[in-house]
């Protein structure tokens, strides 16, 4: 499919999803919701891909946020339109079977932080910088940041961020626990792909258990949430690749997964 505000590459396991706005510094406009609720609609339609990398063009910018210019004169029922289709990006990349990293090397501003936020890793090259500065427009944050921030810095974190509007550096972002890990600029995507084949060659079926558990566990009390993870855990001795696993284990060899 052709896309004109984004691109999506697929090399063996791993797809790429690209924010291809450089000159906007990837802000996302309508079109670019459209074109990425499409591209996520289709690496999940795609049998093969086991990580999904998500980053943007350019040597300045991750996504710069929503794009102002286009929100600037949006009546209230446009903005709630706007808010959910950005919602609606968000929920379809959580809602991808198998893992999704930020690879964030500029600007995460917004909609930007948001659709980082919106991925289960996120790594930083030394020049992101990360923010929610929606206030300082006079709104708030409109794709998930008040909501999924807290979940990773904590609660008094999140509302100093939202409440203020700064702009955090990348090694700010890592000790406030947004960010994994903080590379140099040339070894971002790299370490990013490290990361994606390593959790490519692992159990698919095991690896997308262990994200629906974690995900839908956050929201459960501990006891419900530990009873989800026996019933995966069991589930997954019904499979041929468990099977493999182990025998490899025992034979001393690399495991050969099918995703069966
Ligand atoms: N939207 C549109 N264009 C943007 C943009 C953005 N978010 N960010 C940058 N650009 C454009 C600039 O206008 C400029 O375009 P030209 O003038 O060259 O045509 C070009 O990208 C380069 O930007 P600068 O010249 O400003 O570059 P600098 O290096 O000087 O500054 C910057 C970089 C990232 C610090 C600066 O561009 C900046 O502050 N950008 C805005 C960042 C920002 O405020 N992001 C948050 C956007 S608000 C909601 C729904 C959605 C949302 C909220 C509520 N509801 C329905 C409730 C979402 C909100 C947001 O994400």
């Amino acid at each position: 499919m052709g896309f004109e505000t984004i691109r999506l590459e697929v090399e063996g396991a791993v797809a790429t999803l690209t924010v291809d706005r450089p000159k906007a510094l990837n802000a996302l406009n309508s079109k670019a919701l459209e074109e990425l609720l499409a591209a996520v609609t289709q690496v999940h339609q795609q049998s093969g891909v086991r990580v999904l990398l998500v980053t943007g063009a350019g040597e300045k910018a991750f996504v710069a946020g929503a794009d102002i210019a286009q929100m600037a004169n949006y009546s209230a029922e446009e903005a709630l339109a706007f808010s959910r289709a950005g919602h609606k990006v968000m929920a379809a990349l959580e809602a991808l079977p198998f893992p999704t990293i930020a690879a964030v090397n500029g600007f995460a501003l917004g909609g930007g932080c948001e659709l980082a936020l919106a991925c289960d890793l996120i790594y930083a090259s030394e020049k992101a910088k990360f923010g929610l500065p929606e206030v300082t427009l006079a709104v708030i944050p409109g794709f998930g940041g008040t909501q999924r921030l807290a979940r990773r810095t904590g609660l008094s974190r999140a509302k100093e961020l939202v409440y203020t509007g700064e702009m955090i550096d990348a090694s700010k972002a890592k000790e406030y626990h947004l960010v994994l890990e903080v590379l140099p600029v040339d070894k971002l995507l790299g370490h990013c792909r490290e990361v994606a084949g390593k959790i490519a060659s692992r159990g698919p079926l095991a690896v997308t258990k262990a994200k629906t558990v974690i995900a839908q566990g956050w929201d459960l009390d501990l006891a419900a949430g530990n009873e989800l993870e026996s019933q995966a855990f069991g589930s997954l001795f019904a499979t041929a690749d468990q099977k493999e696993g182990m025998q490899a284990f025992l034979e001393k060899r690399a495991a050969a997964f099918k995703g069966l």
